[in-house]
């Protein structure tokens, strides 16, 4: 729906708190994007990534036509192509020897098209999606007590709720227009109190009054400790467990008794903060716990999230204002792709595929040859197969196996050897076209036109609001014209994506009377214009009801077999042991402003300014022992792989733990995949990998020189062991290394090739070299080489290249690696969105600035999107801290 003739409401495609979005289309051609005040998600707010939607539209890096072997073809030989070895290798080696892999970033219906044509016509249920390494844990979680993958309850209740509690959640950089609700939930309740269980000290934690650091995957006993502690405590709801509840005794059993000293022991947690964080769990009845990756992607994921669960059923807490478990989504559509049953071991509509009469209604409705009757491959089973040559036909969209699945140099490998394999994409960047036999150009955002589930089960339009460039066509269309082209034409012969939101939302509504939990039948006869103006609503809304706030379970009504909630033991078992070699536990995850692979994120220059190479989070003492300073390169080393990256010594992180972020890819970094190191290990219950925890080594690499560059061309190689490269305004920063002598001339020759007005200092025979080169007054490149890592102001030179025009003298200035004293260094970017950095919020935080606030009014960071306000908060809370320390050594002395 158009709000005027130039502004179209839709939804960001990033995270899982799918916020409305208002994209404009401004008369030059331009967009420009901000949150949609009248979205229930968001009210008008929008992340430091949503508020940069408009910079990433570029076609620059676009794939616009159909590829057979890298070569442009059209799209009727692309497709027949296609369809005809689906169907070969369906012929000779049945259904089960071809599979889809896909993912929570494509539209509804694009993800019902591709279910309905694997497991009712191919016949396999051979499709799996991303959404198998985030949200596996949760939906087997909720199924195993609930019967059914349900959600209970509403972003509201985090704002309603007395405690929140965040495990293995960084809300603050993957959720932050949730966070900014919860923190201005926490500010309008002073007796609201928030609990981080993470074992690092994130920016979530600017808001905790308590953080449990607790060693790694060690959740499981917590949680069983309080579910103990709260049978002890005599804060159980029995009236609660009796009428809608089953297995308890065998779960409080399991759980043993509440024993601090022991808990303490296997948590690494204090005793004090076990008993506070029991105690206020105890005493607060508006508890809402949020969980995501740091419970979900461990072997022992499923029972991480029953263990919570557990909590919530004893004590009554689910599906009241302020009270309930709550499984935050990643991915945009991570919620819808679960709805039309996504999943290798799910069906349509929340139906089970173990179930004849599910299967039989699926059929019915489908009016199909065929409907799966087993599970399919699960993700890392799925490429092992691939690997072994059982998959002679794949098809991969919207995702990137070979970035982002554990041992992802063995999924390289077995793309590699896999017989047929057909990518949809956007982007020339993505890592999937070097196994493409045929690439087919996807719409994207902006130019496709869908729904969208998001975390608290609300569904949204995404609207199309530009024209489909080159001859991109929408995922679900590719789908169904090989469906058609497979021979099934009557069930693949969609108009648009209404049509095929009306079937299904019609098949939810099928043979259902209230036994399933996903619904929208009010929507199944919603004509092609309704849909068009479709405002977001939360399901389950059945035929002929109004759309109304929703929770469930406050009264029972779950869909086991005896319609009770089922309580799953849920024993502890001892992390993963690690073994002398390799001592140190890797954990993975996001930072605030990239989005996975970066092929969207990693475009802009604003974006890449919080954060620009990739880089593995130490403990002090740990890289004392190792003898790493800070920006040393360290190697992470498992069984599987290893990455090259640069030391960030914290004690943000535990002794013997290390972090490196998911990000960076060989497009961006010489050696950074860090799911090259991840061990393929998972969950025996979900199948998803335990990408949090594994055991590696951690080790300094000497390097004999490092250089730091700004570049306005990208260059066509980068001859340093070790790279990383981001985006600037006018260009590109390098960072790079090498180990062995070079000579810096012609390294800078080969990076910045046909440099002519060259400007030099320094002796390359004594290991340092700066040097610039001019076209006209126009710098083109700065180069900075040392012994050492390279001392520059990075967010100075970074300028350079955006800077005004410089001629004679005053080139000079180029190489002193440095602001002028008339231009202070503002430091490292904390807001991306007016480019304030840690600098110059400690100076205004020394004149007297002394609240976020403060600092909003004196320099405008955190004003906007205000993504960056825990850091803000961190930093405040780090120098009042420092002025403290300085006091009482001032009266100490
Ligand atoms: N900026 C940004 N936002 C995103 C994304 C992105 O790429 N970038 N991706 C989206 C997607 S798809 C997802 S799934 C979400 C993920 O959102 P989150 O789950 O919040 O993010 P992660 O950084 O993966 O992991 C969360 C935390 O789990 C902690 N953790 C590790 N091991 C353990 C453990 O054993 N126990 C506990 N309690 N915690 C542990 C980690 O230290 C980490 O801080 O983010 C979404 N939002
Ligand atoms: N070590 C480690 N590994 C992880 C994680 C972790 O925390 N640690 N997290 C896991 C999780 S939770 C997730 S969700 C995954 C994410 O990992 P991936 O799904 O592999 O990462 P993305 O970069 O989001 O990949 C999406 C791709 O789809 C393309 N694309 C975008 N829009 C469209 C579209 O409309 N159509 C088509 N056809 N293509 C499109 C993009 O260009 C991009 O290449 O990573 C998982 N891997
Ligand atoms: S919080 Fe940010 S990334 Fe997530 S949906 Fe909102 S604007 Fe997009
Ligand atoms: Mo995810």
């Amino acid at each position: 729906m158009t709000t005027d003739s130039k502004t179209t409401r839709t939804t960001c495609p990033y995270c899982g708190v799918g916020c409305g979005v208002l994209a404009t289309r401004q008369d030059d051609g331009t967009v420009s994007v901000t949150g949609d005040p009248d979205h229930p998600a968001n009210f008008g707010r929008l992340c430091s990534k949503g508020s940069a939607l408009a910079e990433t539209l570029s076609l620059d890096d676009r794939l616009l036509y159909p590829e057979i072997a890298g070569e442009r073809a059209g799209w009727d030989t692309a497709l027949d192509l296609v369809a005809e070895r689906f169907s070969t290798a369906v012929r000779d080696h049945g259904p089960d020897s071809v599979a889809f892999y896909v993912s929570g970033q494509i539209l509804t219906e694009d993800y019902y098209v591709a279910n309905k044509l694997m497991k009712g016509f191919i016949g396999s249920a051979n499709i799996d999606t991303n959404s198998r390494l985030c949200m596996a844990s949760s939906v087997a979680g909720h199924r195993r007590a609930f019967g059914s993958d349900t959600v209970p309850g509403t972003y509201v209740d985090l704002e309603q709720a007395d405690l929140v509690v965040l495990v293995g959640s960084n809300l603050a950089w993957c959720h932050p227009v949730l966070f900014q609700r919860l923190e201005a939930a926490k500010a309008a309740n002073p007796a609201m109190r928030v609990v981080v269980i993470d074992p690092r000290r994130t920016a979530t934690c600017a808001i905790a009054d308590l953080h449990l650091a607790l060693k790694p995957d060690t959740d499981v006993f917590l949680f069983n400790g309080l579910l103990a502690f709260l049978s002890e405590a005599d804060a159980l709801n029995h009236n609660y467990i009796k009428r809608f509840t089953e297995g308890f005794e065998e779960a409080i059993q399991a759980a043993g008794p509440c024993e601090i000293g022991l808990i303490s022991e296997k948590t690494g947690l204090s005793r004090q903060d076990i008993a506070l964080f029991y105690k206020m769990v105890a005493r607060t009845e508006k508890t809402v716990t949020v969980y995501s990756q740091g419970v979900n992607q461990s072997v022992v994921g499923t029972d991480k999230v029953n263990a919570i669960i557990n909590t919530h059923l004893a004590t009554g807490r689910i599906g009241r204002a302020g009270m309930g478990p709550f499984s935050v989504t990643g991915q945009p559509n991570a919620m819808g792709g679960r709805e039309v049953g996504g999943l290798a071991n799910m069906l349509a509509g929340h139906m089970v595929l173990e179930n004849p009469n599910h299967r039989q209604i699926v059929q019915g409705f489908w009016n199909s040859p065929v409907i799966a009757d087993k599970q399919g491959l699960k993700a890392v089973d799925l490429f092992k197969a691939v690997g072994d040559g059982r998959i002679k036909a794949l098809w991969i969209m919207a995702t990137s196996p070979a970035d982002s699945l554990p041992d992802a140099d063995g999924v390289a490998a077995a793309l590699k050897d896999c017989p047929f394999v057909v990518v949809s994409e956007v982007s020339r960047a993505a890592s999937s076209l070097a196994f493409a036999d045929v690439v087919l150009p996807a719409a994207a955002w902006g130019e496709k036109d869908g729904t969208v589930t998001n975390s608290e089960r609300r569904i949204s339009r995404q609207r199309q609001f530009l024209d489909l460039p080159g001859e991109v066509k929408p995922d679900w269309w590719q789908l169904s014209e090989v469906g058609r082209r497979m021979g099934f034409a009557d069930a693949f012969s969609y108009r648009g994506p209404a049509a095929i939101f009306r079937e299904h939302a019609a098949l939810s509504d099928y043979q259902n009377g209230g036994t399933r939990d996903f619904d929208i039948g009010a929507h199944k006869d919603i004509s092609d214009t309704v849909f068009d103006g479709l405002t977001p609503f939360q399901w389950p809304q059945p035929a002929e009801t109004a759309p109304k706030e929703t929770r469930f379970f406050g009264q029972g009504g779950f869909f086991t077999g005896g319609r009770k909630a089922v309580f799953v033991p849920t024993a502890f078992k001892v992390p993963r042991k690690r073994a002398r070699r390799y001592p140190f536990a890797l954990n993975t995850g996001r930072i605030r402003d990239q989005w996975h692979t970066m092929t969207r994120t990693g475009k802009t220059a604003r974006l890449t300014s919080h954060i620009a190479e990739p880089f593995a989070e130490l403990h002090p003492q740990d890289a004392a022992r190792l003898g790493i300073a800070p920006a040393d390169l360290v190697e992470v080393t498992s069984p599987h792989g290893s990455v090259l990256v640069r030391a960030l010594v914290t004690d943000r992180v535990g002794e013997g733990e290390v972090f490196v972020p998911m990000h960076w890819t060989d497009h961006l970094a010489s050696s950074a995949r860090i799911d090259a190191v991840v061990a393929p290990e998972t969950d025996p219950q979900s199948g998803q990998p335990g990408s949090k925890f594994t055991p590696v080594q951690v080790a300094k690499r000497e390097m004999a020189w490092f250089g730091f560059a700004v570049l306005r061309q990208r260059p066509v190689t980068i001859p340093a062991p070790y790279w990383a490269l981001a985006p600037v305004e006018g260009g590109y920063r390098l960072e790079f290394a090498g180990e062995t002598e070079t000579d810096f001339k012609a390294l800078a020759a080969a990076l910045a090739p046909n440099s002519q007005d060259v400007l030099r200092i320094g002796d390359d025979a004594g290991g340092w070299l700066r040097l610039a080169n001019w076209s006209g007054d126009v710098l083109q490149s700065a180069m900075f080489f040392s012994r050492e890592p390279v001392d520059v102001s990075r967010q100075w030179a970074c300028g350079l290249l955006s800077a005004e025009p410089v001629s004679g003298a005053d080139r000079a200035g180029v190489l002193a690696g440095r602001a002028p004293a008339d231009r202070p260094d503002p430091g490292a970017i904390v807001c991306s969105c007016f480019q304030i950095g840690s600098n110059q919020i400690e100076t205004a935080a020394r004149c007297g600035a002394a609240s976020v606030r403060a600092i909003g009014e004196t320099l405008k960071a955190g004003t906007n999107c205000g993504s960056c306000r825990s850091e803000i908060q961190t930093l405040l809370n780090e120098i009042s801290k420092e002025e403290l320390d300085d006091t009482d050594i001032a009266q100490a002395s």
